[in-house]
């Protein structure tokens, strides 16, 4: 038995360890996922103005303030009790703000984040065994997803292509937020009951122009296919059979021409995301396309035991046909739908009453046990000798909170949120693993789920910025400042990396007496229940090997690297903390 430890494991948010048990044959047979921060925002935000919250929040995290600050607008508009008239048009550019976020999040986690683990020499190693065909892959892998300053066997390598060349849509997408919403990380426009901010002609213009070059890199880089095809035999088709039959079938054109030539370039046809589609996964690439060879992400990161865990996501996005929405985000009235599906794939309305959070493995007091997030409490342990994140599962070892769906580990992110909307393409992926004996869930669909969410966001924002917005329409309705005493708000929606919530109490003076967040990261980083459990992230660990391919090797766990950031997590916002002693100190990396 060898103890594997990565930590840092992301290249933002870092201050995740990820400690492992693994065998002889490479297998991990017990993990922990310890966030090592504390920040306590749930707790700076007692006895403030309600309306601070918004502005507040937004500081838990730089990577999402925009999710945040939509969250605790909606909790306040359920606060205020006007969820129900705000104007569409307020409706619409909360959607455009959220709608900009994700895509510049998700592209920046496929190409910055994540991306730089398909340079990793494992690949290299394994593929170039394979001659000509192998040596092409792996020139196409290293020379478009290398991260800046890298280094392989003391050598330089250039940056890749594709990293490169996302870095600056980024700065694109942030300057378009800028344009209706302030400057990142900070923006100021979100507010009980609209938006502040009524974009004009001139900004509709700006962003459509920003849009266009957007696009133009996705058309050069990402997607070789043109971008409306791809959304009308996808996101459009009418089953998921015929959405997965049209990609297999796009795929194998190429296979066949590139496995004659070895040429898997770009020009070739082969888009980033083209790329990632037949290589990724051993049943796609190998079973389906007769690929010589795949990086087998499906193999990693699934769920052993489908009782015990579902994919949730809470609604994001409103509907904007009209004035208002509804604050519980019943089935079917968001963009992106609410909605729970099970480990065996089947669906249920989803139920926020359901929601609980466990601290019995968390530096917290828990002596009120398992509590609903209206009723939740964030009691930081203060005792430097008892925080102590090394003495295993049955001990207490992370800052985050275990929130659990009915007394379910929850999945959430582009890969719930696509299972929930019944998206045909990735659906059809995830019943076609099911079928053939593979987890539903791997590293290979929640990369495609964020490709393809990314795609249909961006094909939606189109739509709400050019046909949608009004610029002669009304922006907000007024709010009744007394109206938050003794009152209750939830706010609920989608930030990047999955489902996010915000309670609220108001007391008697009208200011904030409880206010919780329960945020993607914490449900997917989470440790152990008062069951004893293990969140989404330790199953997903637990049984799969930690090189997905090539020999076992103990210090390159290229797995681990790959399962812990598919969920592209953030701890920051998972547990909204700092270790003031300096003894855990989370800026090692140590592979024991
Ligand atoms: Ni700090 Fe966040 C997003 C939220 S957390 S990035 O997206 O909410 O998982
Ligand atoms: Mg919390």
């Amino acid at each position: 038995m060898v103890n594997v430890t990565v930590d840092p494991l992301t290249r933002i948010e870092g201050h995740q360890r990820i400690s492992t048990e693994v065998d002889a044959n490479g297998v991990i047979t017990d993990a922990q996922s310890s966030s090592l921060i504390f920040r306590g925002f749930e707790r700076i935000l007692q006895k403030q103005d309600p309306r601070d919250a918004a502005l507040l929040v937004q500081r838990i995290c730089g990577v999402c303030p925009i999710s945040h600050s939509l969250t605790a607008t909606n909790a306040l508009d359920d606060l205020y009790g006007v969820a129900e008239h705000v104007p569409k048009d307020a409706l619409v550019m909360r959607n455009i703000f959220q709608g900009l976020n994700t895509v510049a999040s998700h592209a920046t986690h496929i190409y910055v984040l994540w991306g730089p683990d398909l340079a990793n020499p494992a690949y290299r190693d394994v593929l170039t065994t394979l001659e000509d065909t192998g040596n092409a892959v792996w020139k196409e892998m290293v020379g478009r997803f290398a991260p800046i300053s890298y280094k392989m066997d003391g050598t330089a390598i250039p940056a890749g292509t594709s990293y490169m060349a996302a870095i600056p849509e980024k700065k694109r997408l942030q300057e378009a937020i800028a344009l209706i919403a302030g400057r990142m990380p900070g923006p100021v426009t979100p507010y009980p009951g609209g938006y502040t901010y009524k974009a004009t002609v001139g900004d509709i213009v700006k962003l459509s122009s920003y849009y266009l070059q957007v696009m133009d890199f996705v058309s050069k880089y990402t997607l070789q296919v043109p971008f409306n095809t791809w959304i009308e035999n996808t996101y459009k088709a009418s089953s998921p059979d015929k959405a997965v039959k049209f990609v297999v079938e796009h795929l194998q054109g190429l296979v066949d021409k590139s496995l004659a030539s070895n040429d898997f370039s770009r020009e070739a046809g082969w888009g980033d995301a083209e790329f990632y589609a037949a290589f990724g996964s051993e049943l796609v690439g190998e079973t389906l396309l007769g690929l010589p060879a795949s990086l087998k992400h499906d193999k990693i990161g699934g769920y052993s035991d489908p009782s015990k865990i579902c994919f949730i996501s809470y609604g994001g996005y409103y509907n904007v046909e009209d004035d208002g929405y509804d604050p519980k985000s019943p089935e079917g009235s968001r963009f992106i739908t609410s909605g729970v599906v099970t480990g065996k794939l089947e669906y249920q309305k989803f139920d926020s009453d359901k929601i609980t959070e466990s601290v019995s493995h968390a530096f917290y007091d828990d002596s009120k046990g398992d509590l609903h997030p209206s009723k939740g409490e964030t009691i930081p342990f203060t005792d430097p000798d008892k925080i102590v994140y090394t003495e295993g599962s049955k001990s207490r070892y992370t800052w985050d909170k275990a929130p659990r769906y009915d007394g379910i580990p929850g999945e959430v992110g582009p890969l719930a949120r696509m299972l929930a909307m019944k998206e045909p393409l990735v659906t059809g992926l995830a019943q076609a693993f099911n079928a053939k004996g593979y987890s539903a869930a791997n590293v290979y669909t929640r990369m495609m789920a964020r490709i393809q969410e990314t795609a249909i966001v961006a094909n939606q924002l189109l739509q709400w910025v050019t046909v949608d917005y009004d610029p002669n329409g009304k922006i907000s309705v007024p709010i009744d400042l007394n109206a938050s005493k003794n009152s209750e708000g939830m706010g609920l929606w989608e930030a990047p990396r999955g489902a996010l919530g915000h309670w609220v109490s108001g007391g008697s003076d009208g200011k904030v007496a409880n206010y919780q967040a329960v945020v993607p990261s914490t449900w997917n980083m989470s440790p152990r229940d008062s069951k004893g459990i293990p969140g989404p992230l330790e199953q997903s660990l637990i049984g799969s090997k930690i090189n997905p391919v090539g020999d076992v090797d103990y210090t390159n766990p290229v797995s681990i690297f790959h399962m812990g950031r598919s969920y592209d997590p953030c701890i920051s916002c998972a547990v909204h903390t700092i270790d003031l002693t300096g003894k855990n100190s989370p800026n090692t990396l140590r592979i024991v």
